[in-house]
Formats: structure tokens, C-alpha cells, sequence
């Protein structure tokens, strides 16, 4: 066994609390794409541009298509076998009565497929499946709606994708179509998901640049890390480029605080995987291959 990995081990076995920053990387291998990079692109749009309050406000129809989109991915997508070492974690913190905590970048639900309700597991940044209402005057909010499409004018997305990966016949060439070559349709307002109350726009239930994070969730965050009768031990840092504030940030507090760092990615630098910078391990490779093999150490 490499060196690396049987001294995370020994310190994954010991510690008495850890947590888990989890992006989009783990959900990769489960067929779904990245933020950034080249992957990061529907329709030719880049998909970060998508993510914003502004986006929607201008273009709803845009933003709801590439929304219904990801909605439908996701829910033909499986979870890995890296969501279920993390649920294998918490299972086994829990029954040793160790601390664990699991926040989560991703909307997709992957961790609620294979058990629709985990207490550490914090979706930072919501839930594809969860409907809001845009109006100021409305509290209206719809969980667990795995409703494909949404509307009937939102269908298209699916067909989109099916075909994704279909051969051009005209030009006898085998082509990988990807849904970023497809024009975005011109859908009317009134053709988008409206709230059953008062009849404004919905809006997926996710958290957008700009917008802030579930208040109770930053708050329970906050208080873990900083309990100082229980210092976190180690945060495993997966599949995610660090890029966005706040998560990134709890990566640097938890190690101020002595906890010390594994990072589980495609792409890591030479000098973390060689085990030459302090205190942290670098796994290189897909997570969902990874975790597994890594987190069975108790
Ligand atoms: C693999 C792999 C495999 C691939 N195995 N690994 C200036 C102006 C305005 C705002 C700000 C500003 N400066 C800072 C801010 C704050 C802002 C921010 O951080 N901006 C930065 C970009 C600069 N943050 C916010 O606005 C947050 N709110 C907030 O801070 O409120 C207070 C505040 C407001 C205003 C100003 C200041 C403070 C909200 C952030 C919400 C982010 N939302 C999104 C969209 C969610 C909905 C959706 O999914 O559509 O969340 S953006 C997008 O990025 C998404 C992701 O969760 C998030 C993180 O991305 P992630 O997961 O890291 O994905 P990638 O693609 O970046 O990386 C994938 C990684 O996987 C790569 O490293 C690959 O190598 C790896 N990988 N395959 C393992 N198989
Ligand atoms: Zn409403």
C-alpha cells in the first residue's frame, strides 16, 4: 500500500472529528458535468454565468431551460460509489460517537438517492428539486418536486439529451453531439413554472453568486468548526476547485485550527501528491474511485 495512504489511514482512524467539502467532481463520474473548465459549458453558455440572480432576471426562459436541463441529468444520473463511502463515514463516526459533518457544494440530490434524509450532510448551496417563489410578498417553497418536465414547454431539454450522444448520419461521421450545439428555445414567461399561490415566477432553489447561503446551515457550520472543546481533526477536500466563497473558506480555518487536509481530486499539484507540503495529502484520481478504497480503514 502506497505510504500516503496507509498514514491518512491511521489518522482517519483517530480522529474524533472530521469533515467533508464535497464539489461537483464527486457527482463526475456519475455522468455529470463540472462548473469550470471545459466542461463547464451548456449550449455554449458557460454554466457559471447561468448561476446568478442577474441571469435569471433578464433571461428566466434561458435560465429555467439550462436549469430543467441539469434537473433531468440529474435525476437520470446514479449516485457512486464515492457518495456511498461518505455516507459509510458518517454511519461509522456516528456509531463510534465521533463528530462528521458533510457540506456539500452539489444540487443534485445524489446523497438523498441512497437515503432521502442524512442529519450531516449539508446542502450549502440547495437543491435542484426544491421551487421557490421569486415574489418579495410570498414565502411559497416546494421541496422534493421531481416533477420532468416542469412544464410542458420545458420539455425539450430532455429530448436534447437523449440524443446527445446519437450519430450524424447526413455526414457519416460518429459525432458526440453535446447539448451546447442545440439553440436555446424563446419561451414566454408564461410558459415557465409559476407558484400555486400567487401565481409569480418559481425559481429553482439554489443559491446563486451574490446570494446568500441558508442562514441555519452557515450558522451550524460555524458553530462545529469553532467549538474549542473539539477541534476538527482533518477536512477531506473533494472534488471541488476551492473557487467560491464561503466553502473555500473552511478549508483554511479548519487547518489554522490544526486540522489537517486530504484532498481528493483529478487534478492536484506534483508537490501535494508527493506528500511535500505539510500537513496535507493529495489523492490524484476520480473520487468516486478514490474514497472508497481510502475511507475503508476502520
Ligand atoms: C474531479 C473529478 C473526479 C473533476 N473526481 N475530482 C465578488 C463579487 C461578487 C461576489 C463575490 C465576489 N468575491 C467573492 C464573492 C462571493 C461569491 C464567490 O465566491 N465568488 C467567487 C467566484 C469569487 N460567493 C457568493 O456569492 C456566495 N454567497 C455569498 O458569499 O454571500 C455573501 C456575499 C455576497 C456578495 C458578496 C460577498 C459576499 C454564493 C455562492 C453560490 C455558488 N453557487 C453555485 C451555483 C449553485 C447552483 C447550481 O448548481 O447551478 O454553486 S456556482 C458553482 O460553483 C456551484 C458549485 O457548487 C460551486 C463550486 O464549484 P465546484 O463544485 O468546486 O466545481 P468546479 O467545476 O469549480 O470544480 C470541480 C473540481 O472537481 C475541479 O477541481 C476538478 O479538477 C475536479 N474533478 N472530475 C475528483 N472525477
Ligand atoms: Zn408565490
Amino acid at each position: 500500500m502506497n505510504n500516503q495512504l496507509k498514514e491518512f489511514q491511521i489518522y482517519l482512524k483517530n480522529s474524533k472529528k472530521v469533515i467533508a467539502l464535497v464539489g461537483a467532481g464527486l457527482s463526475a463520474s456519475s455522468g455529470l458535468p463540472v462548473f469550470r473548465g471545459s466542461q463547464g459549458l451548456w449550449k455554449n453558455y458557460n454554466m457559471i454565468d447561468l448561476a446568478t440572480p442577474d441571469s435569471f432576471y433578464i433571461d428566466p426562459s434561458l435560465v429555467w431551460q439550462f436549469y430543467s436541463w441539469r434537473r433531468y441529468t440529474s435525476l437520470k444520473a446514479q449516485p457512486n460509489n464515492g457518495h456511498r463511502a461518505l455516507i459509510n463515514l458518517v454511519d461509522e463516526f456516528k456509531s463510534k460517537n465521533r463528530k462528521v459533518l458533510i457540506i456539500s457544494q452539489n444540487v443534485d440530490g445524489l446523497f438523498n438517492r441512497i437515503r432521502p434524509k442524512i442529519d450531516e450532510i449539508y446542502d450549502i448551496h440547495g437543491n435542484l428539486f426544491t421551487l421557490k417563489c421569486t415574489s418579495f410578498l410570498c414565502n411559497y417553497i416546494e421541496k422534493n418536486n421531481f416533477k420532468q418536465p416542469l412544464t410542458p414547454a420545458l420539455n425539450e431539454t430532455e429530448h436534447e439529451f437523449e440524443h446527445e450522444h446519437e450519430i450524424d448520419e447526413s455526414t457519416t461521421t460518429t459525432t458526440k453531439n453535446s447539448p451546447k450545439f442545440h439553440p436555446v428555445k424563446s419561451l414566454d414567461e408564461s410558459q415557465l413554472p409559476h407558484c400555486p399561490i400567487c401565481k409569480s415566477l418559481l425559481r429553482p432553489g439554489v443559491v446563486w453568486f451574490g446570494e446568500s447561503l441558508p442562514l441555519d446551515l452557515i450558522t451550524k457550520i460555524d458553530n462545529f468548526i469553532e467549538d474549542e472543546d473539539s477541534i476538527p481533526d482533518l477536512v477531506l477536500v473533494i472534488g471541488t476547485s476551492g473557487t467560491v466563497y464561503p466553502a473555500n473558506s473552511y478549508v483554511e480555518r479548519i487547518k489554522l485550527k490544526g486540522g489537517k487536509v486530504a484532498i481528493f481530486n483529478t487534478d492536484i499539484d506534483d508537490k501535494i501528491v508527493q506528500g511535500q507540503v505539510n500537513d496535507t495529502w493529495g489523492f490524484k484520481g476520480d473520487a468516486a474511485e478514490l474514497l472508497p478504497i481510502a475511507l475503508d480503514c476502520f
